[in-house]
């Protein structure tokens, strides 16, 4: 059986980990190649994970720079249980290959993996932990990169928001942590008003919006020309009041990225569909070249 380890490993590619991935590597000819890559909400370590979708992705994927924007690594529920198939291995693994192959990779943790929250401004294996990050497009625009549930608490004051000032607002995002952090120490899971309300409530798209709002808001408040978050499982860009808004999606039902071309151009990959068009037969795929 041939293994990824009888490949002769190139010598400017030191390959820096004993053990071999699960699923090996693919070498795919024709990898495609985008400026910036957003994934978040992955939740590796629960049994929702789209860890084979993701390994797909990465294999068929090249960045210059790659965000992870938070709840990469679901700590809340591996404290409850261990749950860590080979494949979650594997997606860390080509994480931590990218960083070595010269990809720079910035973590933005979120509430699901906020342990890693106190290594902010530490650089692992080359995986810088930062709280926020700016990023700056092609085209010269500031992105406010977060992963988006410090403004949980906000949505709860949604309609009374215009009234309260910017002090009031971002002591209800302080708010949001000191439930939490007293969530974790009674060993209760993570409330997040998000999710609750996208899944529990029924206008959860009129939710989803007022929670893209607020987020736009918090943006517009810090001097950027948008922001890129995840948390809530919605993938959107839109702009909002003057403000480019992104959401990433995750890695759970909607196995969708954000991405930036290398004009500047942002687009949402949506993963699943790339797969299942990948599958059928050429000339159902791609009309145009049958022709
Ligand atoms: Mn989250």
């Amino acid at each position: 059986m041939a293994s990824i380890s009888t490949l002769p490993i190139p010598a400017r590619f030191p390959d820096p980990f004993t053990t071999d991935p699960h699923v090996p590597e693919r070498l795919i000819g024709e990898r495609r190649s985008y400026r910036t890559v957003w994934v978040s909400d992955i939740h590796l370590g629960t049994r929702g994970c789209n860890a084979a979708m993701l390994i797909d992705f990465f294999d068929h994927v090249d960045c210059e720079t790659l965000y992870l924007v938070g709840d990469i690594i679901d700590g809340w529920r591996l404290k409850k249980r261990h749950f860590w198939p080979p494949e979650h291995n594997d997606v860390v693994w080509r994480v931590l290959k990218r960083a070595k192959r010269g990809t720079r990779v910035v973590y933005v943790p979120g509430n699901h993996d906020e342990m890693v929250k106190p290594f902010d401004g530490f650089d692992f294996g080359g995986v810088e932990i930062r709280r926020e990050a700016i990023h700056e497009t092609a085209d010269g625009r500031k992105l406010l990169v977060v992963h988006g549930d410090e403004f949980d608490a906000v949505m709860l004051a949604h309609r009374w928001l215009a009234f309260v000032g910017d002090a009031a607002y971002t002591a209800l995002m302080k708010c949001n942590v000191l439930v939490n952090a007293l969530r974790s120490k009674l060993g209760l899971p993570y409330w997040s008003l998000s999710m609750v309300a996208k899944h529990k409530v029924k206008n959860a798209v009129q939710f989803i919006g007022r929670y893209e709002e607020v987020v736009a808001h918090a943006a517009r408040s810090r001097g950027v020309d948008g922001v890129v978050c995840g948390h809530i499982h919605s993938a959107e860009m839109r702009p909002i009041d003057g403000v480019d808004y992104y959401n990433d999606g995750d890695w759970v039902e909607g196995c969708t990225a954000l991405v930036e071309h290398h004009d500047g151009t942002m687009e949402i990959l949506h993963w699943a569909e790339e797969v299942a068009v990948r599958a059928l037969p050429a000339q159902l795929a791609l009309p145009a070249r049958a022709a």
